[in-house]
């Protein structure tokens, strides 16, 4: 069964011209001759070898082949957070793209779920950061930490990555996103529903005794897992899906063939479509639209996919 709640025509996305057309003017002195030179260059060549349409694209456009890859385009390089080092959650690692040369780029912290650690989720890290993304992959406090406190966390790790970290200087700190694995997916909802600033949430076999997230305004692509018995989706991922606005960009993907502990090993699937949403809602990249809409069709890994299309609410 699949949902469609824009049946009309779409709005725009948000931030396009405005945001291109202030940036450009801001770079350079006079209103009259920025106009005249923006005009003249064309499409600058900012970070990389893209055209900077959007000011926030990094890498080179995708395809199929490139977001199902197990690397992106981006070398990878990581450091480790000491849980002494840092108050509010228990330390993780950061991947990041190891260029300097390509500007900041968009960050995800992710959390594991009950009873474990970041090794958990460890295939995430560099998985999306060579998509270029920063990605903080954290431990807990203690990994019976329950879903309200996971969120938390998330937030504190956020933080700390942005304004304390050794790599701060290369994250924007207006373009960030949470993901999580069972209750640490359970937290990830608690941390976009208390920080609306967020840019994307990607819960992972999502698990809360909470069944109801209207007040969330973050785009939020929840994965379900058809063989979940621990967080099964009748009353974990499909409710809370069914629960976030009807106006908001939402997406639910249930995996096929698929366990509660399928997001604790690499696999395609969820990379793929993670990519495509951090992309889309943190970098605002439209490149990766034609992976979110028309609606991923049911498939071997993928048994449904119910979301609004196209994006850009
Ligand atoms: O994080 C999780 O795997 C939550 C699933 C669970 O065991 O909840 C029962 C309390
Ligand atoms: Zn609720």
């Amino acid at each position: 069964m699949q949902l469609n709640p824009h049946t009309g025509s779409s709005a725009p996305s948000r931030d396009t011209l405005g945001r291109r057309s202030g940036r450009r003017a801001g770079r350079l002195a006079g209103a009259a001759a920025a106009l005249t030179l923006a005009v003249a260059l064309g499409p600058l060549t900012g970070p990389g070898a893209h055209a900077a349409d959007n000011p926030y694209e990094r890498g080179p456009a995708p395809t199929t082949a490139t977001i199902e890859a197990a690397r992106g385009p981006y070398a990878v390089s990581q450091t480790s957070v000491s849980s002494l080092s840092v108050t509010g959650f228990g330390g993780g690692t950061i991947y990041y793209p190891t260029s300097t040369s390509d500007g900041t780029f968009g960050a995800v912290a992710i959390s594991p779920g009950y009873t474990a650690y970041e090794s958990s989720i460890a295939w995430l890290g560099p998985r999306l950061a060579s998509q270029g993304f920063v990605v903080f992959t954290i431990d807990t406090l203690t990994t019976l930490d329950q879903p309200d406190s996971r969120g938390r966390q998330l937030l504190a790790a956020l933080d700390y990555l942005t304004e304390r970290s050794s790599v701060r200087g290369r994250v924007d700190a207006s373009r960030l996103g949470v993901m999580g694995h069972s209750m640490g997916g359970g937290g990830s909802l608690e941390a976009a529903k208390s920080r609306p600033a967020l840019q994307a949430a990607i819960p992972l076999t999502p698990w809360n005794l909470d069944k109801t997230w209207p007040e969330v305004t973050t785009p939020t692509l929840i994965f379900g897992a058809d063989g979940d018995t621990i967080a099964p989706v009748s009353s974990h991922s499909e409710p809370f899906y069914m629960s976030l606005s009807s106006s908001l960009d939402r997406g639910y993907l249930e995996l096929n063939s698929a366990t509660h502990f399928t997001p604790n090993s690499s696999n395609t699937t969820i990379a793929k479509y993670s990519i495509s949403w951090l992309k889309r809602f943190i970098d605002n990249d439209t490149r990766y639209e034609q992976f979110l809409c028309p609606l991923p069709r049911p498939s071997l890994t993928i048994e449904e996919y119910r979301g609004n299309c196209p994006h850009g609410s």
